[in-house]
């Protein structure tokens, strides 16, 4: 970690049922407030191209009750976090923590996702995640990012890992890739991450080292030559328009600021 904090926006995805299983220990005064897995990302822009959601099987996720009475399902370590940025009740000492689950648990969890053209999307293991980073819940953005890409063909294409992990083929296969962004010249039109891993011939998403290296260069070319194809800023640069969706989504209230 360096001197600077990185400022990343908390997407919200919200869990469309909740298990009859959980909703006692998660209910506050008799009423069950929305529960959300709260994914970090620092390409906010990209949402319309939401997939599926990643979470660590082994992963503990606690279930934290914000100051607005909703729930968000993340790291110990970022809750932490979050009640010093001020998303929590000022008058707690730490986060209130309702219940816990592993990352396990999680998986096949219908989720409502902002922008994203999928009514609704599914939690699908990914073993790369780090607790230590982020609230450990990844939104998964297959056409500009190669670590998506390459886990959610993993999930589509592997049934003996399908089978071991309990991923149903309805939570992965139906999902194709949506494409966010255009560019000029060469590769135009295509998503970018899905080219450059196969490309590089990346054979599953545990080959970190040239996932670094692919994600590398499609966030620089994101960043610096990708237009929007979709929604209100259609045909604007990233560049110009990335704090403004960002900013759309915090005011509609889908989304939050978070430093670390
Ligand atoms: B990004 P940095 Cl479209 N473990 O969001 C592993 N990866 C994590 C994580 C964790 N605990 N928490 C967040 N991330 C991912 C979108 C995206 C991202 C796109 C393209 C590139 C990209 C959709 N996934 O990241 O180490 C999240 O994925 C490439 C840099 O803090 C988050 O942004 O730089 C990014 O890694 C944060 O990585």
């Amino acid at each position: 970690e360096g001197v600077n904090p990185q400022e990343y926006t908390l997407i919200k995805l919200r869990v469309q049922e909740v298990p009859e299983a959980w909703s006692e220990t998660l209910k506050q005064d008799g009423k069950l407030g929305d529960v959300y897995l709260v994914a970090a990302t620092l390409r906010p822009e990209t949402m319309y191209g939401q997939t599926n959601c990643f979470v660590l099987p082994e992963g503990e996720y606690g279930f934290f009750r914000m100051r607005d009475g909703s729930i968000f399902v993340c790291s110990k370590r970022s809750a932490l976090n979050m009640l010093y940025q001020d998303l929590m009740d000022k008058e707690e000492q730490e986060p209130t923590c309702l219940m816990t689950m592993t990352g396990q648990d999680l998986v096949g969890l219908p989720l409502d996702a902002p922008l994203c053209l999928y009514d609704t999307i599914y939690v699908l293991p990914m073993f790369t995640i780090s607790m230590s980073k982020g609230t450990g819940v990844v939104t998964s953005v297959p056409a500009e990012a190669p670590d998506d890409y390459v886990c959610l063909r993993d999930w589509q294409s592997r049934a003996n890992w399908r089978e071991q992990y309990g991923v149903k083929e309805e939570w992965c296969q139906p999902f194709d890739v949506v494409d966010i962004l255009s560019f000029q010249g060469e590769g135009e039109g295509e998503p970018s991450a899905p080219a450059i891993c196969e490309k590089m011939k990346i054979g599953s998403h545990r080959e970190k080292d040239k996932l670094a290296a692919a994600k590398k260069e499609v966030y620089q070319k994101g960043f610096y030559s990708g237009v929007m194809k979709r929604g209100p800023y259609k045909g604007q640069p990233v560049s110009e328009i990335k704090t403004q969706i960002r900013q759309d989504l915090m005011d509609q209230g889908l989304a939050v600021p978070y430093f670390e």
